[in-house]
């Protein structure tokens, strides 16, 4: 899943696709690089950064969303936390709602991807991007996040989204020190044992440039690449990322590898 962020502000690209012929030329370099999902969003949820109002988000997404879908073959999401902004990107070609919050932001979301029978990517986040990184404790971070995980699916499936249209994602870096997203990373197959595609957002993020103490953004591929390794090897089905060929690279190789079994132990 390549990520395109149209804001002034993300941690990592902010600014380079704002305008709007710049950000569909990168879409459609993704797309040729491999990218088999297009993950479309306005608002940065970077820790620290304020929620911008409905107006704004849509005036960023849905130009270029209806736009896209016009222009490229694989799914559009949508990444965002308001129903409003989930609900004009489903009707202008989108396909996913990628909701970092797992429904629990915006009362009307549930049951505006069961409206349009929409995909929907459930995150979990604990607390909201302005205070998530103040101080995140976990009794047991992977229990809890799988509860979380599951509050998010029972909401989903109440207002009537189909099992097979949720995907499940831990949320790296939403609430959460180096240490709880290393745990995370090391057991996705215990997420993926709750029996529904996961998706993992490691691209990048401030985890790898402490570990390698890299403190620009961009200097982060090859550990990015190491966590998508990682994630692959324990269940993660979809990457969100922003370096696409070489994660494709990698997961094709990973997944050429991992599908041989041996005919004897
Ligand atoms: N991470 C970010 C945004 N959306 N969605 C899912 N499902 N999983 C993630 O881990 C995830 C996400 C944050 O990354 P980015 O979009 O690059 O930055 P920003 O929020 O600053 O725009």
């Amino acid at each position: 899943m390549g990520v395109l962020n149209l804001t002034p502000d993300s941690f990592s690209d902010g600014g380079r696709f704002v305008k709007r012929d710049r950000a569909l030329q990168h879409a459609i370099s993704m797309v040729a690089s491999g990218a088999d999902i297009l993950d479309v969003g306005g608002e940065s949820t970077r820790p620290g950064s304020r929620k911008i109002s409905d107006n704004e988000e849509l005036d960023r997404v849905i130009p270029v969303i209806s736009e896209l879908a016009n222009n490229v073959d694989v799914p559009i999401s949508v990444d965002t936390r308001k129903a409003c902004v989930a609900e004009e990107a489903l009707k202008n070609g989108a396909s996913i709602v990628n909701d970092v919050s797992g429904l629990s932001c915006d009362k009307k979301m549930a049951d505006t991807v069961s409206r349009y029978n929409s995909h929907v990517i459930l995150m979990h986040m604990r607390g909201v991007p302005e205070n998530m990184q103040l101080c995140p404790r976990y009794k047991d971070v992977l229990k809890d996040v799988i509860k979380g995980l599951r509050l998010s699916i029972k909401a989903a499936l109440e207002a009537g989204v189909r099992r097979g249209s949720i995907i499940v994602d831990p949320g790296i870096g939403f609430g959460k020190t180096v240490k709880h997203n290393l745990t995370l990373l090391n057991n996705l197959d215990k997420i993926a044992a709750l029996g529904l595609p996961v998706c993992v957002g490691v691209s990048r993020k401030a985890f790898i440039g402490k570990i390698l103490n890299k403190k620009d953004p961009g200097q982060r591929i090859f550990g990015t690449l190491g966590s998508c390794a990682a994630a692959i090897v324990r269940g993660a089905r979809i990457l969100r990322v922003h370096d696409v060929r070489e994660v494709k690279e990698l997961s094709l190789v990973m997944d050429s590898i991992l599908k041989e079994k041996a005919v004897t132990v």
